[in-house]
């Protein structure tokens, strides 16, 4: 049987969490053309099921919920939890718990890969003129950042262990556009972002990687050549916003480690919801 393309890639059933959210509301339809069922999750509202769709609404600190979520399902694209800095506590259960009681029910399974939502804040507190490679040793910025890095370790000992592969996207900004002077550099479009997500599911051969997520922006604070085989070529650039974001910013203050840091504003405990 050969391998999958982007092109042809296709799913008896892929599972989206945190459907709800604002990448997930990006990737729902268009993860849809990909698969016979797209079962869509979220602890939020998620509207009424589409042609094709699933809804199943848990809580993925639920660990009964979220065995009950993987039920035959093939592939994963894992972007439930907190999306932002918040108190440990609540961190601990959607982030932490949660992603373990994703791993363990995909496990069970006998779930194909996990595509996981991490955070360029796994590298937070980095300096901004440090070009780094995923295998740089993580510095988190903050407890969400402590807790991507928790499940990337999670997602690496579930494929030591049980050959349960995993595609770790440590996501830079993906908003419609970028936003400020670091977003230049960090700013993933959700064009990219899809193409970034599709090349992550159809890789033939990942085991565990681990690469950032950005698209081909003029400036760049990573270097993603270890993860060439998963074959993610980004088309969208941050340049034709510069000149907007430079002037909503016309300065920076080279003494704020908010400034100088790749994790932004993360470094100084925020932003939270
Ligand atoms: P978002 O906050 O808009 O979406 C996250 C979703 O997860 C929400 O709909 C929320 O209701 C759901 N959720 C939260 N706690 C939950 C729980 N206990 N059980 C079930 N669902 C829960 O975030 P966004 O921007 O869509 O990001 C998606 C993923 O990508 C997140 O994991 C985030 O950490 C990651 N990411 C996003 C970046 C971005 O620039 N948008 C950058 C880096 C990482
Ligand atoms: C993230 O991890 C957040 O989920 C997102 O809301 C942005 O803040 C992004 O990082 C960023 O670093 O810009």
């Amino acid at each position: 049987m050969s391998a999958p393309t982007t092109s042809s890639l296709r799913f008896r059933r892929l599972l989206l969490t945190g459907a709800a959210g604002g990448l997930g509301r990006v990737l729902r339809p268009r993860l849809k053309t990909r698969c016979d069922a797209l079962r869509v999750s979220d602890i939020a509202e998620l509207g009424a099921a589409a042609p094709g769709e699933e809804v199943q609404r848990a809580d993925l600190a639920d660990r009964a919920a979220v065995f009950a979520l993987l039920k035959d399902v093939e592939a994963v694209v894992h972007l439930g939890g907190l999306s932002t800095e918040h108190d440990f506590d609540a961190i601990l259960q959607a982030n932490i718990v949660g992603s373990y009681n994703v791993y363990e029910a995909a496990r069970r399974a006998g779930t194909r890969r996990i595509v996981f939502a991490s955070s360029n804040h796994v590298t937070g507190f980095y300096r901004q003129d440090e070009v780094l490679t995923p295998a740089a040793m993580p510095r988190p910025d903050g407890h969400y950042g402590l807790s991507k890095a928790f499940g990337e370790n999670l997602a690496q000992f579930y494929w030591d262990r049980y050959g349960l592969e995993t595609v770790s996207l440590r996501i830079g900004s993906s908003f419609p556009e970028p936003k400020d002077r670091r977003m230049l550099a960090t700013w993933l479009s959700y064009d990219d972002l899809e193409r970034l997500v599709v090349a992550a599911l159809a890789a033939p051969v990942v085991g565990h990687t681990v690469m950032y997520g950005m698209s081909d922006n003029a400036v760049a604070w990573w270097d993603n050549s270890s993860a060439h085989h998963v074959g993610y070529r980004p088309q969208d650039s941050s340049e034709p916003f510069r000149a907007a974001a430079e002037a909503r910013q016309p300065a920076i203050d080279l003494r704020d480690p908010a400034a100088v840091c790749q994790g932004g504003a993360f470094v100084r405990n925020g932003p939270f919801e």
